[in-house]
Protein backbone atom coordinates (compact mmCIF):
# COMPACT_ATOMS: atom_id res chain seq x y z
CA UNK A 1 0.00 0.00 0.00
CA UNK A 2 1.61 3.36 -1.18
CA UNK A 3 0.89 6.16 2.17
CA UNK A 4 0.76 9.68 0.80
CA UNK A 5 3.08 10.99 3.38
CA UNK A 6 1.60 15.12 2.99
CA UNK A 7 -2.03 13.44 3.10
CA UNK A 8 -0.99 11.56 6.32
CA UNK A 9 0.35 14.61 8.66
CA UNK A 10 -2.20 16.79 7.28
CA UNK A 11 -4.69 14.54 9.57
CA UNK A 12 -2.78 15.21 12.76
CA UNK A 13 -4.80 17.53 14.83
CA UNK A 14 -3.31 20.80 15.98
CA UNK A 15 -3.55 20.27 19.64
CA UNK A 16 -0.84 17.40 19.61
CA UNK A 17 1.23 19.31 17.41
CA UNK A 18 1.47 22.23 20.16
CA UNK A 19 2.17 20.38 23.14
CA UNK A 20 5.44 18.77 22.24
CA UNK A 21 6.57 22.20 20.81
CA UNK A 22 5.47 23.63 24.25
CA UNK A 23 7.45 20.72 26.39
CA UNK A 24 11.00 21.64 24.38
CA UNK A 25 10.38 25.65 24.46
CA UNK A 26 9.97 25.08 28.14
CA UNK A 27 13.10 22.68 28.39
CA UNK A 28 15.02 25.51 26.89
CA UNK A 29 13.89 28.11 29.16
CA UNK A 30 15.00 26.49 32.05
CA UNK A 31 18.32 24.87 31.43
CA UNK A 32 19.39 28.25 29.80
CA UNK A 33 18.27 30.04 32.99
CA UNK A 34 20.44 26.85 34.81
CA UNK A 35 23.24 27.73 32.28
CA UNK A 36 23.17 31.79 32.69
CA UNK A 37 23.22 31.69 36.40
CA UNK A 38 26.10 29.11 36.70
CA UNK A 39 28.30 31.26 34.15
CA UNK A 40 27.51 34.76 35.48
CA UNK A 41 28.33 32.95 39.82
CA UNK A 42 31.23 31.58 37.56
CA UNK A 43 33.35 33.56 34.95
CA UNK A 44 35.10 30.82 32.86
CA UNK A 45 38.71 31.98 33.34
CA UNK A 46 41.18 30.97 31.06
CA UNK A 47 43.48 29.26 33.99
CA UNK A 48 40.29 27.35 35.79
CA UNK A 49 38.91 26.04 32.66
CA UNK A 50 39.84 22.44 31.62
CA UNK A 51 43.47 22.57 29.80
CA UNK A 52 43.75 20.11 27.25
CA UNK A 53 46.83 18.66 26.85
CA UNK A 54 47.60 16.36 23.85
CA UNK A 55 50.46 13.49 25.00
CA UNK A 56 52.03 11.27 22.22
CA UNK A 57 53.28 8.01 24.19
CA UNK A 58 56.18 6.04 22.39
CA UNK A 59 53.79 2.51 23.38
CA UNK A 60 54.62 -0.36 25.52
CA UNK A 61 58.03 -1.50 25.12
CA UNK A 62 59.00 -2.35 29.01
CA UNK A 63 57.23 -2.69 32.55
CA UNK A 64 59.22 1.06 32.88
CA UNK A 65 57.37 2.27 29.76
CA UNK A 66 53.81 0.97 31.23
CA UNK A 67 54.63 2.94 34.68
CA UNK A 68 55.44 5.74 32.70
CA UNK A 69 51.99 6.28 31.04
CA UNK A 70 50.52 5.18 34.00
CA UNK A 71 52.04 8.21 35.95
CA UNK A 72 51.01 10.59 33.16
CA UNK A 73 47.47 9.75 33.13
CA UNK A 74 47.00 9.41 37.28
CA UNK A 75 48.33 12.95 37.13
CA UNK A 76 46.31 14.69 34.92
CA UNK A 77 43.30 13.24 36.25
CA UNK A 78 44.75 14.28 39.80
CA UNK A 79 45.55 18.03 38.17
CA UNK A 80 41.84 18.26 36.62
CA UNK A 81 43.69 18.65 33.05
CA UNK A 82 42.00 16.79 29.71
CA UNK A 83 44.58 14.66 28.49
CA UNK A 84 44.28 13.11 25.06
CA UNK A 85 46.43 10.38 25.07
CA UNK A 86 47.70 8.60 21.95
CA UNK A 87 50.39 5.19 21.67
CA UNK A 88 52.34 5.17 18.87
CA UNK A 89 53.08 1.25 18.97
CA UNK A 90 57.19 2.38 18.29
CA UNK A 91 56.92 4.21 15.21
CA UNK A 92 57.73 7.78 14.76
CA UNK A 93 55.33 8.43 11.78
CA UNK A 94 52.86 7.28 14.18
CA UNK A 95 53.68 10.04 16.90
CA UNK A 96 53.88 12.75 13.90
CA UNK A 97 50.03 11.61 13.16
CA UNK A 98 49.39 12.38 16.50
CA UNK A 99 50.97 15.36 16.78
CA UNK A 100 49.02 16.66 13.91
CA UNK A 101 45.93 15.82 15.18
CA UNK A 102 46.73 17.76 17.98
CA UNK A 103 47.25 20.21 16.26
CA UNK A 104 43.62 20.60 14.43
CA UNK A 105 42.19 19.73 17.61
CA UNK A 106 43.59 23.06 18.92
CA UNK A 107 44.69 21.70 22.20
CA UNK A 108 46.40 24.20 24.72
CA UNK A 109 49.62 22.41 25.06
CA UNK A 110 51.44 19.58 23.20
CA UNK A 111 53.50 16.77 25.25
CA UNK A 112 55.06 13.48 23.71
CA UNK A 113 58.13 11.35 24.03
CA UNK A 114 60.19 11.28 20.91
CA UNK A 115 61.03 7.90 20.22
CA UNK A 116 64.12 8.99 18.22
CA UNK A 117 66.09 11.96 18.27
CA UNK A 118 66.20 13.25 14.70
CA UNK A 119 63.30 14.36 12.70
CA UNK A 120 61.00 16.36 14.50
CA UNK A 121 61.21 20.13 12.90
CA UNK A 122 58.45 19.84 10.31
CA UNK A 123 55.96 18.72 12.66
CA UNK A 124 57.56 21.25 15.79
CA UNK A 125 56.64 23.78 13.14
CA UNK A 126 53.74 23.17 12.38
CA UNK A 127 52.68 23.09 16.14
CA UNK A 128 54.83 26.53 16.67
CA UNK A 129 52.89 28.17 13.73
CA UNK A 130 49.51 27.14 15.58
CA UNK A 131 50.39 28.82 18.86
CA UNK A 132 50.84 25.33 21.03
CA UNK A 133 53.59 24.79 23.23
CA UNK A 134 55.11 21.56 23.08
CA UNK A 135 57.05 20.06 26.00
CA UNK A 136 59.80 17.26 25.47
CA UNK A 137 59.54 14.82 27.72
CA UNK A 138 61.59 11.48 28.57
CA UNK A 139 63.77 11.25 25.82
CA UNK A 140 65.57 14.30 24.02
CA UNK A 141 65.56 15.87 20.25
CA UNK A 142 68.59 17.21 18.25
CA UNK A 143 66.37 20.21 16.66
CA UNK A 144 68.40 22.76 13.96
CA UNK A 145 65.76 25.34 15.87
CA UNK A 146 65.96 24.85 19.88
CA UNK A 147 62.70 27.79 19.68
CA UNK A 148 60.26 24.84 18.07
CA UNK A 149 59.28 23.58 21.87
CA UNK A 150 59.24 25.22 25.16
CA UNK A 151 61.36 23.09 27.02
CA UNK A 152 62.59 18.86 28.50
CA UNK A 153 61.93 17.22 31.11
CA UNK A 154 63.20 13.67 32.13
CA UNK A 155 66.15 11.20 32.48
CA UNK A 156 70.10 12.19 32.08
CA UNK A 157 71.03 9.58 30.02
CA UNK A 158 74.31 10.77 30.18
CA UNK A 159 74.67 10.36 33.72
CA UNK A 160 73.47 7.07 33.62
CA UNK A 161 75.99 5.77 31.57
CA UNK A 162 78.51 7.27 33.23
CA UNK A 163 77.45 5.86 36.38
CA UNK A 164 77.69 2.22 34.87
CA UNK A 165 81.18 2.91 33.75
CA UNK A 166 82.70 3.99 37.21
CA UNK A 167 80.91 1.30 38.74
CA UNK A 168 83.25 -1.30 36.63
CA UNK A 169 85.77 1.00 37.58
CA UNK A 170 85.55 0.21 40.92
CA UNK A 171 84.33 -3.36 40.38
CA UNK A 172 87.67 -4.58 38.75
CA UNK A 173 89.49 -2.02 40.71
CA UNK A 174 93.14 -4.16 41.93
CA UNK A 175 92.25 -7.05 39.87
CA UNK A 176 94.89 -8.31 38.56
CA UNK A 177 94.25 -9.19 35.22
CA UNK A 178 96.73 -10.80 31.41
CA UNK A 179 94.10 -8.97 29.56
CA UNK A 180 91.83 -6.11 29.60
CA UNK A 181 88.13 -6.47 30.81
CA UNK A 182 85.78 -7.48 27.69
CA UNK A 183 82.65 -5.80 27.86
CA UNK A 184 79.28 -6.61 25.76
CA UNK A 185 77.00 -3.41 25.62
CA UNK A 186 73.16 -4.34 25.21
CA UNK A 187 72.19 -1.06 23.48
CA UNK A 188 68.50 0.58 23.73
CA UNK A 189 66.69 1.57 20.30
CA UNK A 190 68.66 3.12 17.76
CA UNK A 191 68.69 6.62 17.14
CA UNK A 192 66.69 6.99 20.91
CA UNK A 193 68.38 9.60 23.21
CA UNK A 194 68.33 7.49 25.87
CA UNK A 195 70.34 4.21 24.42
CA UNK A 196 72.59 7.17 22.40
CA UNK A 197 73.39 9.07 25.81
CA UNK A 198 73.62 5.64 27.97
CA UNK A 199 75.97 5.01 25.65
CA UNK A 200 78.07 8.07 25.33
CA UNK A 201 78.14 8.32 29.13
CA UNK A 202 79.66 5.19 29.33
CA UNK A 203 82.85 5.33 27.31
CA UNK A 204 83.39 8.45 28.15
CA UNK A 205 83.82 7.35 31.62
CA UNK A 206 85.72 4.04 29.85
CA UNK A 207 87.78 6.45 27.00
CA UNK A 208 91.59 6.35 27.26
CA UNK A 209 91.54 3.52 30.02
CA UNK A 210 93.33 0.19 28.36
CA UNK A 211 92.16 -2.15 30.81
CA UNK A 212 88.42 -2.08 29.23
CA UNK A 213 87.60 -2.69 25.79
CA UNK A 214 83.66 -2.61 24.56
CA UNK A 215 84.70 -5.84 22.43
CA UNK A 216 80.49 -5.58 21.17
CA UNK A 217 77.45 -3.72 20.66
CA UNK A 218 73.88 -4.73 19.37
CA UNK A 219 70.58 -3.12 20.03
CA UNK A 220 67.60 -4.89 22.32
CA UNK A 221 65.58 -2.31 21.54
CA UNK A 222 64.94 -1.95 24.82
CA UNK A 223 62.75 -5.37 24.72
CA UNK A 224 62.85 -8.16 27.19
CA UNK A 225 62.14 -10.88 23.76
CA UNK A 226 65.05 -8.94 22.27
CA UNK A 227 67.29 -9.02 24.92
CA UNK A 228 67.07 -12.63 25.27
CA UNK A 229 67.51 -13.35 21.56
CA UNK A 230 70.63 -10.89 21.14
CA UNK A 231 72.01 -12.97 24.05
CA UNK A 232 72.17 -15.88 23.03
CA UNK A 233 74.01 -15.00 20.01
CA UNK A 234 76.35 -12.69 21.87
CA UNK A 235 77.04 -15.97 23.81
CA UNK A 236 77.65 -18.36 20.58
CA UNK A 237 79.86 -15.88 18.95
CA UNK A 238 81.61 -13.88 21.57
CA UNK A 239 84.55 -15.71 23.60
CA UNK A 240 85.37 -14.36 27.27
CA UNK A 241 82.62 -11.86 28.46
CA UNK A 242 83.38 -10.02 31.61
CA UNK A 243 80.75 -7.81 31.79
CA UNK A 244 77.71 -6.80 30.69
CA UNK A 245 75.93 -2.99 30.30
CA UNK A 246 72.54 -3.30 29.21
CA UNK A 247 70.48 -0.37 28.57
CA UNK A 248 67.40 -1.29 30.13
CA UNK A 249 65.71 -3.62 32.54
CA UNK A 250 63.50 -5.24 29.85
CA UNK A 251 66.40 -6.51 28.12
CA UNK A 252 68.52 -7.57 31.25
CA UNK A 253 65.42 -9.62 32.20
CA UNK A 254 65.61 -11.34 28.67
CA UNK A 255 69.54 -11.85 28.52
CA UNK A 256 69.27 -13.33 31.99
CA UNK A 257 67.26 -16.05 31.38
CA UNK A 258 69.62 -16.72 28.05
CA UNK A 259 72.32 -16.79 30.03
CA UNK A 260 70.62 -19.14 32.65
CA UNK A 261 69.91 -21.77 29.67
CA UNK A 262 73.36 -21.68 28.43
CA UNK A 263 74.83 -22.22 32.13
CA UNK A 264 76.37 -18.62 32.59
CA UNK A 265 76.47 -17.75 36.14
CA UNK A 266 75.17 -13.35 35.84
CA UNK A 267 76.34 -11.87 38.31
CA UNK A 268 79.32 -14.00 39.14
CA UNK A 269 81.14 -14.96 36.03
CA UNK A 270 79.64 -11.99 33.84
CA UNK A 271 79.39 -8.31 35.99
CA UNK A 272 75.37 -7.18 35.14
CA UNK A 273 74.99 -3.79 34.88
CA UNK A 274 71.59 -2.45 34.04
CA UNK A 275 69.34 0.84 34.01
CA UNK A 276 65.58 1.64 35.73
CA UNK A 277 65.48 -0.28 38.92
CA UNK A 278 62.09 -2.20 38.35
CA UNK A 279 60.88 -4.94 41.11
CA UNK A 280 62.21 -7.52 39.14
CA UNK A 281 65.62 -6.40 38.71
CA UNK A 282 65.79 -4.93 42.66
CA UNK A 283 65.20 -9.05 43.01
CA UNK A 284 67.89 -9.90 41.13
CA UNK A 285 70.19 -7.26 42.97
CA UNK A 286 69.20 -9.06 46.16
CA UNK A 287 69.68 -12.61 44.32
CA UNK A 288 72.97 -11.89 43.51
CA UNK A 289 72.38 -12.08 39.58
CA UNK A 290 72.52 -8.48 39.04
CA UNK A 291 75.51 -6.40 40.09
CA UNK A 292 74.89 -2.82 39.66
CA UNK A 293 71.30 -0.62 38.59
CA UNK A 294 71.20 2.72 38.07
CA UNK A 295 67.54 4.39 38.52
CA UNK A 296 65.30 5.77 35.61
CA UNK A 297 62.47 7.30 37.08
CA UNK A 298 59.18 7.27 35.25
CA UNK A 299 57.17 8.89 37.71
CA UNK A 300 57.23 12.10 35.72
CA UNK A 301 53.63 12.72 35.67
CA UNK A 302 52.90 15.53 37.92
CA UNK A 303 55.72 17.18 36.91
CA UNK A 304 54.59 17.26 33.60
CA UNK A 305 51.33 18.72 34.31
CA UNK A 306 52.54 21.45 36.86
CA UNK A 307 54.77 22.35 33.09
CA UNK A 308 51.55 21.93 30.97
CA UNK A 309 49.82 24.21 33.69
CA UNK A 310 52.81 27.05 33.01
CA UNK A 311 52.58 26.86 29.36
CA UNK A 312 48.94 27.15 28.89
CA UNK A 313 48.80 30.20 31.38
CA UNK A 314 51.81 31.38 28.51
CA UNK A 315 54.65 31.14 31.16
CA UNK A 316 57.85 30.36 29.95
CA UNK A 317 59.23 26.62 31.64
CA UNK A 318 63.18 25.85 32.13
CA UNK A 319 64.68 24.90 28.91
CA UNK A 320 66.17 21.58 30.75
CA UNK A 321 64.91 19.54 34.01
CA UNK A 322 66.52 16.27 35.01
CA UNK A 323 64.55 14.17 37.66
CA UNK A 324 65.91 12.66 40.40
CA UNK A 325 67.47 9.06 40.35
CA UNK A 326 69.80 7.14 42.36
CA UNK A 327 71.95 3.82 42.17
CA UNK A 328 72.00 0.47 43.88
CA UNK A 329 74.77 -1.98 44.26
CA UNK A 330 75.34 -5.48 45.32
CA UNK A 331 77.38 -3.31 48.40
CA UNK A 332 74.25 -1.89 49.69
CA UNK A 333 73.81 -3.13 53.09
CA UNK A 334 70.78 -1.51 54.06
CA UNK A 335 68.93 -2.61 50.57
CA UNK A 336 65.33 -3.35 51.65
CA UNK A 337 64.38 -5.04 48.45
CA UNK A 338 61.87 -2.90 47.52
CA UNK A 339 62.25 -1.08 43.76
CA UNK A 340 62.38 2.91 44.77
CA UNK A 341 59.09 3.58 42.45
CA UNK A 342 57.25 0.53 43.07
CA UNK A 343 56.95 -0.89 39.42
O1 LIG B 1 64.98 3.13 30.30
C1 LIG B 1 63.37 1.99 29.04
C2 LIG B 1 62.28 2.46 28.20
O2 LIG B 1 63.29 6.28 27.51
C3 LIG B 1 64.33 6.35 29.59
O3 LIG B 1 62.79 3.63 27.61
C4 LIG B 1 63.40 5.63 28.72
C5 LIG B 1 63.75 4.19 28.47
C6 LIG B 1 63.77 3.27 29.69
O4 LIG B 1 61.56 1.61 27.52
O5 LIG B 1 63.06 0.95 29.91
Amino acid sequence: MRVNRQKHFAKIPAQACIFPIFVIFLAITIFGSCFRRQSASKPVDKTQRDIILGFSQIGAESAWRNCHSRSVREAAKEAGIQLLFESAEQKQENQIKAIRSFIAYRVDVIAFVPIVADGWDNVLREAKTAGIPVLVTDRKINTEDSDLYSGFIGTDSEQEGREAGRFLLRKFAGVERKRPIRIVELAGTEGASAAVGRAKGFREVLAGNPDFEIVYSESGDFLRSKGYEVMLSVLEKVPRIDAVFSHNDGMTLGMLDAMKERGVKAGKDVVIVTVDAEQAIIDALKAGTVNFVIECNPKTGPDIMELAKKLAAGERIPRLIHVDERVFSEDDKDLDGLAPRGY
